[in-house]
C-alpha cells in the first residue's frame, strides 16, 4: 500500500490537479521521501494508470492533457534533485521527440538523467523533424542523438532521422538512442541505431557506454 503523501501525488495525477502535485511532491521531499520513490510509485505508477483508463475509453484527451501537465508540474520540482548537476560536462546529447508526435515527458525524464550523470542536453521539444536533428549535431557538435516516440504511426520517422544523418555525412560521428513506449531493442537493431534503453536510468547507463 501506498503512504500518504505518495498516494495524494498518485491520485493529483489520475485527477490531473496541478495543485495538489506539486504541495504533496514538496511535502514528500519534506518527509524525506526519495525523488526516486516519489517519481516511480507515485508518479509513474499514476501515468500508467492514466494510460489504461485511456484504453478503457474512460479517459479522454483533455485528461491525458491534464494528467500530463500535473506530472511535469511534479518533475520540475524533483529535477533540481535528480540532475545535480556537474562542473564539467561529459558530452552533449541532443535529445527530442520525433516528427508528429507531442509525447514529451518520457525524453524530458531521459534528458533529467542523463544530466544527472553529467550530460549536458540541448533539448529540442516535440515533433522535431528530422532536418532538425540534423541541424542540432551541426551546431552543437554533441556526441548522441537521443530520439523519444510514444506513437507506432511517429515511430518510423527514427529510421528517416538516421537516414538523414547517413545523408548529411554524419552517422559516423554521433551515436544514435532510441526509446519510448513502442520501441524496442529489436527495433533499435533493425533500423540501425546504436543504443535502446526501456527507461530513463537506463538511458542514462546507456549513453555513458556510448561514449566510453
Ligand atoms: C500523456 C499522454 C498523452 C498526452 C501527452 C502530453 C505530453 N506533454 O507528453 C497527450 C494528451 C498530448 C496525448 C496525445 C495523444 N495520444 Co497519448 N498518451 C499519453 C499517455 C497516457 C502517457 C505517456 C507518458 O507520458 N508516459 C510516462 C512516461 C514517463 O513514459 P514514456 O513516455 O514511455 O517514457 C519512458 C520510456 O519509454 C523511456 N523513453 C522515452 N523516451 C525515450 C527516449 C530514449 C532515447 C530512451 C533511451 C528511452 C526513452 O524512458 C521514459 C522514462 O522511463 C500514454 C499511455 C502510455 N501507456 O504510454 C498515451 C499514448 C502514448 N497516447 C496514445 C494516443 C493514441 C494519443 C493520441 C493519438 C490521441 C488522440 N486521439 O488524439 C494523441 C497523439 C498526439 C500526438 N500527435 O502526439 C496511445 C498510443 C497508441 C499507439 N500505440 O500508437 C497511448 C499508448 C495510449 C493508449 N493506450 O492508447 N497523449
Amino acid at each position: 500500500m501506498m503512504d500518504g503523501v505518495l498516494k495524494q501525488i498518485y491520485q493529483g495525477i489520475l485527477k490531473g490537479d496541478l495543485e495538489l502535485v506539486k504541495t504533496n511532491v514538496q511535502a514528500a521531499l519534506d518527509e524525506k521521501v526519495t525523488a526516486e520513490a516519489i517519481l516511480k510509485q507515485g508518479m509513474m505508477t499514476a501515468m500508467a494508470e492514466v494510460g489504461q483508463l485511456f484504453e478503457d475509453g474512460e479517459y479522454f484527451v483533455p485528461e491525458l492533457l491534464v494528467a500530463a501537465r500535473a506530472m511535469q508540474g511534479g518533475l520540475e520540482i524533483l529535477k533540481p534533485i535528480l540532475a545535480t548537476e556537474a562542473v564539467e560536462p561529459i558530452g552533449k546529447v541532443v535529445a527530442g521527440t520525433v516528427k508528429g508526435d507531442l509525447h514529451d515527458i518520457g525524453k524530458n525524464l531521459v534528458g533529467i538523467m542523463m544530466e544527472g550523470v553529467g550530460f549536458e542536453i540541448v533539448d529540442l521539444g516535440s515533433d522535431v523533424s528530422p532536418e532538425k536533428f540534423v541541424e542540432a549535431v551541426k551546431e552543437s557538435g554533441a556526441q548522441i542523438v537521443a530520439m523519444s516516440a510514444l506513437l507506432t504511426t511517429t515511430m518510423t520517422s527514427m529510421p528517416e532521422t538516421i537516414k538523414a544523418f547517413e545523408e548529411a555525412g554524419l552517422r559516423k560521428s554521433v551515436k544514435i538512442m532510441i526509446g519510448g513506449a513502442p520501441v524496442t531493442d529489436e527495433y533499435a537493431k533493425k533500423i540501425g541505431a546504436d543504443g535502446y534503453a526501456p527507461d530513463a536510468s537506463q538511458a542514462a547507463k546507456t549513453a555513458l557506454s556510448l561514449i566510453s
